[in-house]
């Protein structure tokens, strides 16, 4: 099996050197070690280390247009743009995004994900046919607000660009019920160290079309997330294996993970706030903080565009001199 894994990731890199860069891109996770090392304080090290680090780093000189959104992701951990794109842009972005949904050709290069009973989540990585949708990589995968933003939170220097995924979330029968087992419906925090993601609403999203949701200040490192980090390392260390597979069994122990973080933002007081927004609005996290996908009791489906930035806390971040070579 492991072989089958090996040689189909070297027929990938035939096809496409750059590949390399984005099995490189994958950061530090958000628990390493097994239940003794948790318990003997691993992860509380590691948050601390990262913390120290980060604060050594320099501070990003930020241009005047930029500081106020920046003080605001940095003071709330997120940031609400509407009307992010001019009108025709946005209606150029639109046009490829309802090409990708029409056209057989790209409904069948999307992955597809059940989340649980007729509840489906599709992504496309526009940016590996970066030729073929000029518009939503002009907005978003060369957007330089969003790059400075990225590269200012982490206090690290740009280096490659974002991928741009469409993600479309749906229930194929709108009518029917359904079921979430997806532990992104859970409020989580994706890593102890800051970094961004961005999602890029393409229609309305109302509280019941799956809003993001967001913990404003719960990104800030205090003596509560500390013990959050501890707790929570105990529960990942044992339960880390089977994350990906959607079981009911693995839903059980998203929901041990899940009690702690709620426990953790009840000794906060925070409240979350979901991001009921129309269409055009951009939204900027800081997912340290904590945050989940609202719930989806409409008809609709929640249609956005994904960008994460964490890569740049991985491996290609400081191989960036020599990959940039191969990455186009
Ligand atoms: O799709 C969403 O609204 C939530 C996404 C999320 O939780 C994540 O990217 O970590």
């Amino acid at each position: 099996m492991e072989l089958q894994l090996l040689f189909k990731k070297a027929s990938v890199l035939r096809e496409r050197p750059s590949r390399i860069v984005d099995m490189l891109r994958e950061p530090r996770p958000i628990v390493r070690g097994g239940p003794l090392a948790n318990r003997l304080g691993l992860q509380v090290a590691r948050v601390l280390a990262d913390h120290a680090a980060w604060t050594l780093r320099a501070r990003p000189d930020v241009e005047p247009a930029m500081r106020a959104p920046l003080e605001e992701l940095s003071s709330e951990g997120v940031l609400v743009v509407r009307d992010f794109l001019l009108d025709h842009e946005f209606a150029a972005v639109r046009a490829e995004f309802e090409e990708t949904r029409t056209s057989p050709h790209w409904l069948a290069r999307f992955r597809s994900t059940q989340f649980g009973e007729n509840f489906v989540a599709e992504g496309l990585y526009a940016s590996d046919y970066a030729s073929e949708f000029p518009a939503l990589m002009k907005s978003f995968r060369d957007n330089v607000f969003l790059q400075k933003l990225a590269s200012a939170v982490c206090r690290r220097r740009m280096t490659y660009k974002p991928h741009v995924e469409v993600f479309h979330v749906h229930k194929p029968d709108p009518d029917a019920p359904h079921i979430d087992l997806d532990y992104n419906q859970y409020i989580h925090a994706d890593r102890h160290y800051p970094f961004i993601k961005a999602f890029y609403y393409l229609a309305d999203v109302d509280e019941d079309t799956a809003p993001y949701t967001y913990v404003p200040r719960s990104h800030r490192l205090s003596f509560e997330r500390l013990r959050y980090e501890y707790l929570s390392s105990l529960q990942t260390a044992k339960s880390r294996a089977g994350r990906y597979r959607r079981t009911e069994e693995q839903l059980a122990k998203d929901r041990e993970i899940q009690r702690v973080s709620a426990e953790f933002l009840e000794r906060l007081h925070a409240i979350e706030r979901p991001i009921v927004a129309p269409a055009n609005t951009l939204i900027v996290s800081n997912n340290q903080g904590f945050h989940r996908r609202g719930e989806m009791r409409g008809k609709r489906p929640r249609s956005t565009i994904n960008l994460d930035f964490k890569y740049l806390e991985s491996h290609a971040q400081w191989m960036y001199p020599v990959l940039k070579h191969l990455y186009r």
